[in-house]
Parts: structure tokens; sequence; C-alpha cells
């Protein structure tokens, strides 16, 4: 297998380190314009968000809601301008004009990149930690996806997921649930990026930090591969070739880099993290480049000239699978139609008709009870609502009768064993609702709401379609004691804004 792509061996180098210099020195600018931001870590991941953007995601600039684009999540969620300058040079819907706006009110180049707001971004990503597990969620519906709908030789599911994180996302607890999910799922399709480069705010990582990732991983059942160089993008190509192959394992590549790449006084240092060079050092560093212009924001021609280039040859990727559509479309016409009706998010008419009345010949039936039937009975005509419990699914009642588990070896189970990892399930959740065709949900006891409360939070910030079974509502629980009373669950949940909480006191309300 040649692992170089196309472009790549075709662009001379002079063309490719200047497209990429362009993501480091817009950054750079971007940061000392707003006075505030993160530049060192989008100069040392240029590369990789070109290795990325230009030579591999399956993506469409003016197509970026196509339903089988490769999902990319920048876990590392303060580099934003790496991903603003990448999707600016691409093509996508952002004008320089937003770049030169970084940062400041009703641009579409917020400090940290938010869903629905800038076309070509995935997940709102900031709380570190969280976007690994939203890429958990992302290729955890493609598999569902892919299972229900692709039939022999119609493959109209089929793209991978990959992410970038940080040390902090590393640190973060998340990443543990979320990583040991992965791996027992056998996630083959999902790629991660681990960008190692021993630094974050308050210094060198030495100060906090002595894990293994490269054992971590290993351990969770990941296939994990070494970048020694991140500017090394015959490596980056030769091991994301490397993580394709793999179909049975997710695949971390460990990349070693410099903060602040290039700059000759903040190189490697915790100062590159947050804060502008300053307009001494911007010169000094574009200086060290080689860089064409002293003029801020500049683009030049030949960046933009290749990027363009690499991002129609990427398009092609959407055009052949529009062939693949319409073959599907023409074999399997009531499959199309029920793909369609997921990906746009219409529920059933069915629906209304679907709910189980709860009145007085019912008699007393306790409300999780109630909501178990109420899944049950929407389950047949919402075969998109997928979701389980954290090990708790017989308290939570959340099992669709009859149904399989989701696993590595059943993809099209729907019942999900999250296991007693609130706080990724919360996350996974919300990659499962922001790839589409999906409805999760997810049950613990209400106490237990805390472990998950980022991801909620993160979710109504998103507007997320999630449900949350929040069982054991009462002070009254009995013998298990006040660890498991919840107390100010219901009031703290009432207070994120944007988040529905209802809470039925009977049968009948639960329906
Ligand atoms: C959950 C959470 N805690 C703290 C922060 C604040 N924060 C932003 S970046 C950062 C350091 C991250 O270090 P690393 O991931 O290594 O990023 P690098 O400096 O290498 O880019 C911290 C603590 C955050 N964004 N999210
Ligand atoms: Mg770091």
């Amino acid at each position: 297998m040649s692992a170089v792509s196309p472009l790549l061996a075709s662009a001379s180098p002079e063309t490719v380190r200047l497209a990429i210099d362009t993501v480091r020195t817009l950054a750079m600018d971007a940061v000392q314009a707003a006075e505030s931001g993160h530049p060192g870590t989008p100069m040392a991941l240029a590369p990789l968000a070109y290795a990325l953007y230009a030579t591999h995601l399956r993506h469409d600039p003016a197509a970026p809601a196509w339903v089988d684009r490769d999902r990319f999540v920048l876990s590392v969620g303060h580099a934003s301008m790496l991903l603003y300058g990448s999707l600016h040079l691409a093509g996508y819907d952002l004008p320089l004009e937003e770049i030169r706006n970084f940062r400041q009110w009703e641009s579409l180049t917020p400090g940290h990149p938010e869903v629905h707001h800038t076309k070509g971004v995935e997940t709102t990503t900031g709380p570190l930690g969280q976007g690994i597990a939203n890429a958990v969620g992302f290729a955890v519906a493609e598999a569902s996806l892919a299972a229900t709908f692709n039939r022999p030789g119609h493959q109209i599911v089929d793209h991978y997921t990959y992410f970038i994180a940080g040390d902090g996302c590393l640190m973060e607890g998340i990443s543990h649930e979320a990583a040991s999910f992965a791996g027992h799922m056998k996630l083959g399709k999902l790629i991660g990026f681990f960008d190692d480069n021993g630094i974050t705010i308050d210094g060198s990582t030495a100060l906090t930090c002595s894990d293994d990732a490269a054992q971590r991983f290993a351990a969770y059942g990941w296939q994990v591969l070494q970048v020694d160089d991140v500017n090394d993008l015959a490596a980056i190509d030769a091991a994301i070739a490397e993580a394709k192959a793999d179909t049975e394992r997710p695949t971390l590549i460990i990349t070693k880099t410099h903060i602040g790449f290039g700059s000759p006084n903040r190189q490697d240092s915790a100062k590159a993290h947050g804060e502008p060079l300053g307009k001494d050092e911007i010169a000094l560093t574009k200086a060290a480049y080689g860089w064409p212009s002293t003029e801020p924001f500049f683009v030049p021609a030949d960046a933009l000239a290749h990027w363009r280039e690499a991002a129609a040859q990427r398009a092609a990727t959407h055009t052949e699978w529009k062939h693949t559509w319409q073959a599907y479309e023409a074999a399997h016409p009531e499959l199309a139609r029920e793909f369609e009706r997921r990906m746009k998010g219409e529920l059933p008419p069915q629906l209304e008709q679907a709910f189980p009345v709860f009145d007085a010949k019912s008699g007393a039936v306790a409300s999780r009870a109630a909501s178990g039937a109420v899944i049950n009975a929407i389950a047949g005509v919402v075969p998109e609502l997928l979701g389980g419990s954290a090990d708790l699914t017989g308290s939570n009642l959340t099992n669709v009768k009859g149904a399989q588990p989701f696993s590595a070896a059943q993809r099209d189970g729907r019942n999900f064993h999250f296991g007693i990892r609130e706080h990724a399930m919360g996350a996974i959740m919300n990659g499962m609702g922001l790839h589409g065709g999906v409805i999760p949900y997810g049950g613990t006891f209400l106490v237990f709401s805390d472990y998950m409360r980022p991801a909620i939070r993160l979710a109504a910030l998103m507007g997320v379609q999630a449900i949350y079974v929040f069982t054991h509502d009462s002070i009254g629980l009995g013998e298990d004691g006040p660890t498991h009373q919840p107390i100010e669950h219901l009031a703290a949940l009432r207070c994120i804004p944007n988040l529905l909480v209802l809470r039925p006191a009977d049968a009948d309300e639960v329906s």
C-alpha cells in the first residue's frame, strides 16, 4: 500500500510548506488582532490539519452537511484557529473577514468552536476531554447506521471519525471512560491523534503527569502508533493508512509536536499556549518560516490555490458517494426513504398513536415502570431511538425487550450498555445525536446526573436531541442513604439553560 497521498506526491514541497505555514500565520495574526486566544497549538498542528483537510478527509466544503462525510472533532477546542484556518483555506463558507474577526461578537469564529454556528464545525469543544467522547459517539452512530442501512454492494454509510486530543483531554477522566468503551466496542473507524507536546498551562507536563499514553491506550484495546515529528507528512500519511487498515481497533496516533512551532522565543514554552505572541515575536517567527510578507492575514496565492485544488480532490469523494446513493435508491427505495427520514431528524407519523395510555384503570404504576413501557411502546415505531443505561438497566428500565445489545459483534443492537461511565455516556450521546440518524437516550439514578453534568450542559448548549432517563428521584430511597438521595439535583438541572426538565408526577404524565 502506498502511504503517500497523490496530492502530496505531485505538489512541490515549497508549496506544501507555504500551505501549512498559512495556517500557522493566520493563527498568530488572528490571536494578535483579538489580543487573546491560543496561537501555539495551531502553529504546531498545522501539518496535521493540512494532512487531514487537504489529503485525507472525505469532505466537501460546498456541502458541509453531506451525511457520509468523515467527521473531525477538535477536542483541543482552544486551538480553534487550527480549525478556522483550515476551513477557510479549504473553501468552507468562512471568508477571511471572519478570520480577521476571530473572537469578536457575532463573528463566525468564536474563541472555541461552536457547532451549528460555523459551517464545518461538528461539535462544540473547549471543556477538555469531551471531544474524545463525542468522537466515540460519532463512530457509534456510523457503525449502527452502516449495519442498519448498508446492503451488499451499497455502502451508503462508510466514513471515519477523527479527533485531535491534547495533554488536557487525556488527563481528564472522561478520556478513560470513552476510550475504554471504544476499545471494548472495537470501533475500528475511530482515529485519534494525541498532540504530545509535553506542555499545559502551568508548564511542563512533568509537573503533573507521568502516564504512558501508549500503554494506556493499548490496554484499552486500541492500536497505538507513533509519529515522531508532526512535520513529517509522509509519516502521518503512513499512520493514517495503518489506522484504516486495522478495522478491529480504534487507533491512537501519538504525534510529537512543538507548541509555538518556529517561534524563536516561545517554542516549547507554556507561554505559547494562551496569549498573543506579540508583534515583534510574530515578525521573528514569520522570518524563521521564510514568510513572504509582513502584512497580517496575508494568504499567498499559491497556498490558497493549492488548498482549493486539494479540497476539490477531496470533494470528489462526495461526487462518488452521490453515485453510490443513486444506485442504492434504485435498488432499495424504501430503505433510502427511511434513511433520509432519519438523517433529516423527522419523527415517524405513527409516533403519536404509539404511546401507552395510563388511566384510573391502570392502577398505580411507578413512573419508571411507565417510562420503561413508553420506551418499549415507541421503540417499535421509532427505530432510531437507541440507548440504555450506565449499568442500571434493571433499575432505570431502559431496555427494549426482544432487542439485542449494541456490541462489537452486533452493530444493529439497540440496547446500549454504557458501563459505569456516566460522563462518557452523556458525551457519547452528544456525538450520536450530532451525527444524526439516531436519537440517543441514557439512564442512571438522578443523583448521578452530577457525574454527567458537563455533557448535559453541552447537549443543551448545542441543542442535541438527547434524552436522559433519571430514575430514583426521591429522598425516600430508603436504605441506600444520603449518598443516593437527590437533594439539589432537580434544581441544579433546571438551572441549565435550554435543558427541558420534565418531572412527571405519575404514569400518565410520563406518557
Ligand atoms: C475541563 C477543562 N478544564 C480546564 C480547562 C482550561 N484549559 C484550557 S487549555 C488548558 C491546558 C490544556 O493543555 P493541553 O491540552 O496540553 O493543551 P496545549 O497547551 O498543549 O495546547 C486548560 C487547563 C478547560 N478548557 N477544560
Ligand atoms: Mg499540551
